[in-house]
């Protein structure tokens, strides 16, 4: 079964799919364990991790490996975030082909101006492409795309740029026309009313994405009950959870002197041999090792 089929089959069978966010193969496992539906290989938690701005400065190789890790060792459907599709719609032709080979079950194009500035900056510069030139990036993912499973969501960044709702709704009924079996919509407002209004005024067929980091008060039973929303996507909450818990464990360890006052608050070292596989690898060894 291909990583699209296996995300559509969750869909079907839970109407919602709920992905949580990563940056690294072990907090893929980690999300994986926890039991989410899929992975948000997230371009702004790679960013962070590489400690640089999420601007379109990590590269589409680099993004691609850790798709690749992510998928293959969580397990998971990844939905790869593949911002602007990196380029024009001659760029997008050869990174669809490139995240269906690294296993992605899914990506999410939006519809900024390459390089983009991340979306939730307050004040970012939010500059869009015409609604023609990103409905041609569309069709060219879904010609590029060998397994017509694999999902294309398309991304409208109408509500974070300010343009208001009839543009937003314009622009996802334009992107469905171009073939888009998803569409995410985005908003940086602090309530979910802004995001709820788009998915009421929905008219299309294609299910809605939303990432409610700004409106935290969304949750699961809320988006259910809008019943158009097919993916629900946590969006930085394994980068911030990994900084809150280093900041408090590191600053921890300077006021101590030492590592005793922290050994309680941490995963021991058995916990991370047992994520790393190590118990297969003794009886491999006492099988194999002659
Ligand atoms: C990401 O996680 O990279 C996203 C979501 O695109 S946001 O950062 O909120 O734009
Ligand atoms: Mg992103």
């Amino acid at each position: 079964m291909t990583p699209g089929r296996k995300f559509r089959d969750v869909l079907a069978a839970k109407g919602l799919v709920e992905a949580m966010a990563s940056h690294s193969p072990l907090s893929a496992m980690l999300a994986a364990e926890a039991g989410f539906d899929a992975i948000w290989a997230s371009g702004f938690e790679l960013s962070a991790m590489y400690g640089v701005p999420d601007v379109s400065i990590v590269s589409m190789t680099q993004h691609l490996d850790m798709t690749r890790a992510m998928a293959d060792r969580s397990g998971l459907p990844v939905v790869a975030d593949i911002d602007t599709g990196f380029g024009n719609a001659i760029d997008v032709l050869f990174a669809i082909e490139q995240y269906e080979r690294a296993g992605a079950a899914a990506i999410v194009m939006e519809d900024k101006s390459f390089p983009k500035v991340t979306s939730l900056i307050a004040g970012g510069r939010q500059d869009m492409v015409r609604i023609e030139e990103f409905q041609g990036k569309i069709e060219a993912a879904r010609s590029a795309r060998r397994d017509a499973d694999l999902v294309i969501v398309a991304r409208t960044e109408a509500l974070i740029a300010g343009l208001g709702q009839d543009e937003a709704l314009k622009r996802a009924r334009a992107y469905e026309a171009a073939g888009a079996d998803m569409i995410l919509v985005h908003s940086k407002q602090k309530t979910p009313d802004e995001i709820e209004a788009f998915v009421r005024a929905w008219d299309g067929k294609a299910p809605i994405a939303l990432v409610p980091t700004a409106y935290p008060q969304m949750t699961v039973a809320r988006v259910r009950e809008l019943k158009k929303v097919g993916l629900l996507i946590w969006g930085n909450h394994a980068i911030r959870a990994s900084v809150g818990a280093m900041r408090a464990t590191f600053a921890q360890i300077r006021k101590d002197g030492g590592i005793h006052g922290v050994e309680s608050s941490i995963a021991t070292v058995e916990d991370v041999f047992d994520l790393q596989g190590m118990p297969a690898v003794k009886d491999n060894e006492k099988r194999f090792l002659r």
